[in-house]
């Protein structure tokens, strides 16, 4: 599905497929196994300017969009969905910054995190605030031309690789969400520490750690836009990036089908290969249906936001739950035409089931995609009526 692309993009998908077949594949299992931050390919990965896509030419970037760093993340996903990860997440850490950073701060953050010289991450969730993200406690209280900030992020994606955190606490905790704000806090801030490595189901490839703030002093020119602004950039940042997740979906869901189509047509019961089997055509074909529809409606979204439309969070939404879902179902199945062999470590779908599970779980469970969704549609009945 490849007929709209431009030049760029064309030779982007190649260049990621190319890693994907010869850099990633071989060390997938490894890695999985061992749960180790793949910094040998995040080199790759800024070698080939991914992490430029979605910084802007003035800041040193590429100038490109979502549906760019979408196209990539697809790619490198049908290899390994956890390796793939830290661009998705870079972006990710990256958004807050061109959304509300001033002119300033994009010029002393922007260029590093283009080059792939540093990477970023998003610190939104804490342990009681999850998809209730209004309800974050960390607390960043101004002293003079400083902030204090005080509290625990978990599960941050990049958490102890990257180098530059934008971290959402609370400036006005009376206010909810409207007393939220955004910061950017640099590793190695005195006051800011890594804590607990989580021991992960899937995506064991990426870092995922906790960020823990004791009177962790930033400069007061880290604030990212105004005070009480921090809940809609982290919302806006949302709807930029679940895209991404998407992505990640549909590139797990699109290796896991091509590794059933091969290993069909090899394997022989009742004397002829299994793709000859009527069950087996239905299912391959099925998995296939959904996974164009999940691109399809991918690659208008990002097309759409790329267009410049103001408002995309119900789209953005839609093709995260509808890819993650698909993602799951079909990677399902992947281990049900590899049957037996499907369950063991030593074929790899297992862990395409493993890693997809993730996508219908972060940037927002499915259940909050779902409300969002409805309450968008809510409100242009309530205007169309
Ligand atoms: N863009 C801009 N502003 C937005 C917005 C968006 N997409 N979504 C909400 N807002 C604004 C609202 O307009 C509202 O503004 P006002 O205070 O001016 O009215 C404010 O944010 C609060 O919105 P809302 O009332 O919808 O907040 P809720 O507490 O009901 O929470 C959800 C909304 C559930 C959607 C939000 O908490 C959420 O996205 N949760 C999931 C978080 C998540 O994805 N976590 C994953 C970890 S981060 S990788």
């Amino acid at each position: 599905m490849d007929y709209f692309l431009d030049d760029f993009q064309k030779e982007l998908v190649e260049q990621a497929r190319r890693i994907g077949k010869e850099k990633i594949r071989p060390v997938a299992a490894d890695y999985d196994r061992d749960g180790t931050f793949p910094w040998d390919l995040v080199k790759v990965f800024a070698d080939a300017g991914f992490y430029g896509l979605w910084v802007p030419e003035e800041y040193d970037g590429l100038g490109r969009g979502i549906l760019d760093l979408v196209l990539v993340t697809e790619e490198l996903s049908k290899y390994c969905g956890g390796i793939s990860l830290s661009v998705a997440a870079s972006a990710l850490g990256t958004f807050p910054i061109i959304i509300s950073g001033n002119e300033e701060q994009k010029k002393r953050f922007l260029p590093r995190l283009a080059a792939g010289e540093a990477l970023a991450a998003f610190g939104l969730t804490e342990p009681s605030a999850g998809s209730d993200a209004g309800a974050i406690q960390t607390r960043a209280e101004k002293k003079g031309d400083k902030y204090i900030l005080n509290g625990t992020k978990v599960f941050i994606t990049n958490g102890g690789a990257a180098k530059i955190y934008t971290i959402v606490a609370n400036t006005d905790p009376g206010k909810g969400t409207r007393g939220a704000s955004a910061f950017i806090v640099e590793d190695g801030t005195p006051g800011f520490s890594y804590g607990k490595e989580e021991d992960k189901m899937g995506i064991r490839a990426s870092a995922t750690r906790e960020l823990i703030f004791e009177d962790c002093e930033i400069p007061a020119e880290n604030l990212l836009g105004r005070e009480g602004e921090g809940f809609m950039v982290a919302m806006k940042t949302l709807d930029k990036s679940r895209p991404g997740v998407a992505a990640q979906a549909l590139g797990i869901a699109a290796g896991a089908l091509d590794l059933s189509v091969q290993y069909a047509r090899q394997r022989e019961q009742f004397g002829q290969s299994i793709i000859q089997f009527q069950a087996i055509q239905n299912m391959i074909a099925d998995m296939s249906t959904e996974v164009e529809a999940a691109r399809a409606m991918l690659y208008a979204t990002a097309r759409m936001i790329d267009g410049g439309v103001k408002s995309y969070s119900r789209e953005s939404a839609q093709c995260k739950v509808y890819a993650s879902d698909v993602a799951m179902k079909v990677t399902t199945d992947a281990v049900q035409i590899f049957g037996g062999y499907g369950y063991m470590r030593d074929y790899p779908v297992e862990k395409y089931m493993r890693d997809a599970k993730i996508t219908q779980i972060y940037e927002g469970t499915n259940q909050i995609q779902r409300m969002v969704i409805a309450r968008h549609l809510i409100k242009e009945a309530q205007k169309n009526s």
